[in-house]
């Protein structure tokens, strides 16, 4: 028997829930109607009345309530059913998904079922909906579009479940032969036609059980399986932009979703990328999320000087990018060295910033009386910033087999093999090079796809390391910046989260932060590394979703 490949999800009653039938019996009670009166007239209204019309998109959503609602007048009076004057079935459909939403384990199940290759598909009897609640529609349609490879709308094809054509539009768009697919609904007539093609069906009375039934078929684990992976931004299709700031001088950054605007500033050696994970959910979330390559890196410029990339003109730039793009104000959430930045954004620039974030990056204040650079000299984890004080020198190593040095930079902690579980970032100098010791060919690590190594690779081609090591050679220009704010205070609204494996940016370097950020959140996240957006991406993004509703708990709801 060929293997199930493919798998089609009704929408209300499956993938959202309660469902259209529980709504009608709300309102039912709601009116003291007789339980199934509702129902009662969609059945007696047949296949070519109002709601048959409205599932083929013959008449809009507001029409087919006008259309009826007469019906139901018609058959209340038949059958001796006392309705209001003002009755309208309307309300039925006005928040139909408020008590419950997504159904958390059958997203989650699907997301899985696509991270394994099988092509997901959503099959939907709906309308096109003119009320003055579309924009509900709006978001799940658009967030349905994002987690599925195929989103099926009966009222845009015009043909419905159980109509025998539109199972066959829907194997001929997937290229799916009926044994290799998998079906979900909750209503039994739906199936029929289904089953008697060859599709293997799933009747969807309770979620557990119904998951039991799609692990058999599929034969991929969906229960008591490891966290899934959150859907990541794809570079080829996620929309781009590019800001000049100066002649000759470009930011280039990635843009997803509508909302208060969230900039993700990334680390050292990174890219926009290291959010792939965020963007998606940020934007599902309910904001326009703006994941930036920081200056010197991907697709943005690398201007060589070394005074280019001091913490005072790289915020500098960030406030020409907010005012080209007509951006007053932002939330800011950095990782690494775009941990400091944002810490720096928020310190002097807290008009322009609704509120801060650092992953694993404490915030630093400067030492009035001792340079940076001494200090630095003074912590043995950091030795590798000294050895990558002189120009050239680490340039010529990092850039010297782009590969390797991506595959020794992004690893989890304590992962089993040849190389230590980290680059060590202590006695660097001494060595007399960061990767010295370490063998030629390096394994691949699991947090790292073979697509994603490709992907840092293809943008450390452009403009090298030059830049991005630039970076760390404005140590004591950037003090005298941020010395004259040594005892500021930091009052916009800040998370910190820390990352308990990171060999670097150690958690318990945030001990005080409260002192000067009163006001301060935590999150903290265990097993995780310092390649936190992509070793932990489900709690990253559930960290900072819980957050940013705080935050903007006045702007924004909650979109699903
Ligand atoms: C690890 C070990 C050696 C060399 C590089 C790395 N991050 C990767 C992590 C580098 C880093 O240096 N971050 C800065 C951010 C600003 C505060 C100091 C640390």
């Amino acid at each position: 028997m060929a293997a199930r490949r493919f798998v089609l999800f009704d929408l209300g009653g499956v993938l959202l829930t309660p469902g259209p039938q529980a709504a009608f019996r709300r309102l039912e009670e709601t009116l003291g109607l007789p339980g199934g009166f509702l129902l009662n007239v969609f059945v007696k209204s047949g296949s070519d009345g109002p709601f048959a019309q409205a599932e083929r998109g013959q008449i809009p959503f507001s029409q087919f309530v006008t259309e009826m609602n007469k019906e139901c007048k018609a058959f209340a009076e038949e059958s001796g059913i006392n309705l209001p004057e003002t009755f309208s079935m309307e309300p039925a459909f006005h928040g139909m998904f408020d008590d419950g939403g997504i159904n958390k384990p059958i997203l989650k199940a699907a997301i899985m079922l696509r991270n394994n290759g099988f092509k997901t598909c959503v099959l939907t009897n709906n309308w096109v909906d003119d009320s003055p609640n579309r924009n509900r529609t709006a978001d799940i349609f658009s967030f349905l579009n994002n987690h599925f490879d195929l989103v099926i709308e009966s009222c845009r094809v015009g043909m419905r479940k159980p109509e025998k054509r539109i199972y066959e539009y829907a194997l001929k768009k997937l290229k799916a032969d009926p044994q290799e697919t998998i079906f979900l609904d909750d209503i039994g007539a739906n199936l029929k036609p289904a089953r008697d093609m060859g599709i293997a069906t799933v009747l969807v009375r309770d979620t557990d059980e119904a998951l039991k039934e799609l692990q058999d078929l599929s034969g991929i684990k969906l229960i008591d399986s490891e966290e899934v992976k959150p859907p990541s931004a794809d570079p080829d299709t996620v929309p781009h932009g590019y800001v000049t700031i100066k002649p000759g001088v470009k930011l280039h950054y990635v843009d997803m979703g509508n909302g208060p605007v969230i900039c993700l500033c990334h680390g050292f050696p990174e890219s926009w990328y290291s959010w792939r994970y965020q963007l998606p959910a940020l934007a599902a979330a309910g904001y326009r999320v703006i994941a930036l390559d920081m200056k010197g890196y991907g697709e943005s410029s690398a201007p060589p000087e070394i005074e280019e990339y001091s913490q005072q003109q790289l915020c500098q730039d960030m406030i020409t990018f907010l005012d080209k793009l007509g951006i007053s104000q932002a939330t800011f959430i950095g990782h690494d060295w775009g941990g400091a930045f944002v810490w720096n954004m928020a310190l002097f620039y807290p008009e322009r910033v609704k509120a801060v974030a650092s992953l694993n990056t404490p915030f630093f204040p400067p030492d009035p009386e001792i340079k940076t650079s001494e200090k630095t000299k003074a912590n043995p984890l950091f030795d590798y910033q000294i050895y990558f004080q002189e120009p050239g020198v680490a340039e010529a190593e990092l850039e010297k087999n782009l590969e390797r040095t991506i595959k020794i930079f992004f690893r989890g902690p304590g992962e089993k093999d040849k190389l230590a579980p980290f680059i060590s970032s202590g006695s660097v100098c001494e060595r007399g090079g960061l990767f010295v010791g370490l063998p030629e060919k390096v394994p691949r690590s699991s947090i790292l796809s073979e697509s994603a190594l490709q992907f840092y690779v293809s943008q450390f081609k452009k403009n090298g390391f030059r830049g991005p090591l630039n970076w760390y050679r404005n140590m004591d220009r950037s003090w005298e910046w941020t010395v004259k704010a040594h005892n500021w205070k930091i009052l916009v609204p800040a998370l910190m989260v820390t990352a308990e494996k990171d060999p670097v940016l150690l958690p318990v370097m945030t001990t005080g932060m409260e002192k000067r950020i009163p006001n301060l959140t935590r999150g903290h996240i265990e097993a995780c590394g310092h390649w936190t957006q992509m070793e932990k991406p489900a709690a990253v993004n559930d960290i900072l979703i819980k957050w940013l509703g705080e935050v903007h708990s006045a702007s924004v709801p909650s979109k699903l």
